[in-house]
């Protein structure tokens, strides 16, 4: 099967031929028909973050069940689902918490390290990016790192739930808690921060003040709900919220990954209100904040894949998308093939798309 590998940070992804095993166990086998061309593929891509070569990147994709390990017992051929990076034991203390996104366990779900590979390229062993691999042709995954969708809707935007959406929806919901009535600042109008605005419209935010560099992309965000926008650009955004919101916003999101904007989306809250900072801001940067903020009930906290509990939250934002609540058709601004995989990712850094869904046969 064809997949964009990763060989080496600051190089483009190559296209090679790999082998990818037959499921075992609990493992499916996934054609897949769309992958989506995340932010965070990039900063692996970039060497932002280490990340074992060669490894196949991707993490945002759906497909169709083609053949079930013989212990296999949530899907059948046939089935669509989304791949979940989120991949749970289910029984370790974080999964049996009601927290899987966290699952401590992650070994029992993958392949014994000393046996034979998910994929290879020759004799070599090649990773799966966060256990999924989704720039493939084929994806070979534990059962609990997929989601069962309905055939109602379309792959290609059923790709976006299994990353942007529900990180955005998800740190909205579960981590965050918005309130209906409160106020939300949202730092990056990429496709998590969109997913972010949208989900604080379905919380029934009364305020949700977009905050971006790009004009464009705050032209965008009022389409799928902002109700004011801030451009960041040259300029620090937080005496602007704060005046747009009367003294700072009950919830804010950052959905960059800068030292800055953490630190912004914490200066923007009002007394009482909580930053959920969900961009991967690098370990080498430390966020400074003010300790005399904590005194009027400030808090900064993190999320991770909108902790989401994935098997309840995706149905319920497929539902969402069927019920023409959740805006899914216009955040996929582009469709590539995979062999398009670096020119996506050039996109993506001009800020010219919200998301590239790569789509296969
Ligand atoms: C990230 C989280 C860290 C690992 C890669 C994926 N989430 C969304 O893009
Ligand atoms: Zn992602």
């Amino acid at each position: 099967m064809k997949a964009a590998v990763f060989r080496e940070p600051g190089k483009p992804l190559t296209i090679e031929d790999l082998h990818v095993d037959k499921p075992r166990g609990r493992e499916v086998l996934v054609r897949t028909v769309a992958a989506g061309v995340c932010h965070s593929d990039l900063h692996f891509v970039e060497g932002l973050y280490p990340y074992p070569a060669p490894a196949v990147l991707g993490h945002e994709s759906a497909g169709i069940v083609e053949q079930v390990g013989e212990q296999v017992t949530y899907v059948s051929p046939g089935d669509h689902v989304i791949a979940c990076l989120t991949v749970f034991c289910g029984s370790c203390e974080q999964c049996l918490s009601g927290r899987p996104n966290l699952c401590s366990n992650r070994a029992a779900t993958q392949r014994d390290p000393s046996g034979e590979p998910r994929l290879k390229l020759g004799n070599e062993m090649v990773h799966q990016f966060m256990d999924i691999g989704g720039y493939a042709e084929k994806m070979l995954l534990h059962e609990n790192a997929v989601v069962k969708v309905t055939k109602e809707i379309p792959l290609d935007r059923a790709a976006l739930i299994g990353c942007a959406v529900t990180t955005g929806l998800g740190a909205v919901f579960n981590t965050a808690k918005v309130q209906p009535g409160s106020s939300v600042a949202v730092f990056g109008c990429g496709g998590v921060g969109l997913a972010v605005v949208q989900g604080a419209k379905l919380a029934g935010a009364r305020q949700i003040i977009a905050v971006d560099v790009f004009e464009h992309k705050l032209e965008t965000a009022k389409k799928f709900g902002a109700t004011h926008t801030v451009v960041a650009a040259g300029d620090n955004p937080v005496r602007k919220i704060r005046e747009l919101s009367g003294g700072g916003v009950d919830y804010s999101f950052e959905a960059i990954g800068k030292k800055e904007t953490a630190e912004q989306a914490f200066y923007c809250l009002a007394p009482g209100g909580t930053a959920t900072v969900i961009g991967m801001v690098p370990g080498k940067d430390k966020i400074e904040i003010d300790g005399r903020h904590f005194l009027v009930e400030k808090r900064i906290q993190g999320t991770f894949m909108g902790s989401a509990r994935h098997r309840i939250d995706i149905p319920r934002y497929v539902d969402f998308y069927l019920q023409g609540r959740l805006n899914l058709d216009d955040m996929v601004t582009r469709r590539r093939r995979l062999d398009e995989i670096n020119q996506a990712f050039e996109a993506m850094k001009a800020g010219e798309v919200v998301r590239t869904v790569l789509t296969f046969n």
